[in-house]
């Protein structure tokens, strides 16, 4: 059997172990660091002489606290939310390139696409999006390098969507590729939260291109890396899709 396999169900039946045993958020936090690369030598037998084995025991590491993420994710606990009062301005800007780059979506020409396991796969226009429910949302945006800020999103509440398209909801993986050439993915249980929103707004506004016109989708229980601006695509897989930042090292799940 191969290494990583082993690994991830030896240390998967450590960590349910530990899972039975925790209840409260500062002993998760616990848990979340004590997974340290001192445990990892001791979970795959790796050592710090060996980088490559050390490389693959990380990524079974991540791909094992995405697991224990997902088994922790409440589906019905809300993130906080905010008065208007609080917004931050300006809101910042932020993309794996600078905003003299940022792509500009033709959105009378936009189309956006489904496939994989969803039973009605036609194209949506903006404005067919647009007729649809539309919900708004005071959340805090945190980025993985070092800042969060307060915003203000609309558009259409995911879950509704996607029952809408008779996307298959028992399914694990819901991919995104977007304008830009980003991409991420995110577990359905994540897709159905009542707070997880195709945005189509920003403070009241269409979509400005820097965050993301014409379409994003906007999750308050996850780190900015995992929120996808200028989507053109939505897949529903069982096969894990992976991402951007994910593919370099970035925990998939994250979570908030
Ligand atoms: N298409 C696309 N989506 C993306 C990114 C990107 O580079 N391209 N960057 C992500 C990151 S790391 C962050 S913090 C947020 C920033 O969103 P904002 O510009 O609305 O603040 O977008 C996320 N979604
Ligand atoms: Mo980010």
């Amino acid at each position: 059997m191969k290494k990583s396999i082993l690994v991830q169900e030896e240390g998967q039946a450590m960590l349910a172990d530990a899972l039975r045993q925790i209840k409260q958020p500062s002993r998760r936090l616990f848990l979340q660091r004590s997974l340290s690369l001192g445990g990892l030598s001791l979970l795959t037998g790796c050592s710090a002489s060996d980088p490559a084995g050390i490389e693959t025991a990380l990524t079974a590491v991540s791909r094992m606290n995405d697991r224990v993420q997902g088994w922790l994710f409440d589906p019905s606990k809300l993130a906080p939310t905010y008065p208007d009062s609080m917004i931050t301005r300006p809101f910042p800007f932020n993309a794996y390139y600078g905003e003299d780059e940022v792509e500009e979506v033709d959105g009378d020409a936009w189309r956006l696409e489904l496939s994989g396991l969803i039973a009605d796969n036609k194209p949506w226009t903006l404005s067919q999006l647009r007729a649809l429910p539309q919900e708004t949302q005071v959340t805090r945006h945190i980025c993985v390098e070092g800042w969060s800020a307060i915003g203000k999103w609309g558009g259409v509440p995911f879950s509704h969507f996607l029952k809408r398209v008779g996307a298959d909801t028992t399914a694990k993986y819901i991919g995104f590729k977007c304008a830009d050439d980003y991409f991420t993915s995110i577990d359905m249980a994540t897709a159905l939260h009542p707070q997880t929103i195709m945005a189509l707004t920003y403070d009241g506004q269409e979509l400005p291109p820097k965050y993301g016109y014409p379409m994003k989708l906007r999750m308050p229980t996850k780190l900015g890396y995992k929120n996808p601006k200028h989507i053109q695509a939505i897949f529903v897989t069982n096969t894990y899709p992976g991402g951007y930042w994910e593919n370099q090292g970035y925990n998939w799940f994250g979570g908030s």
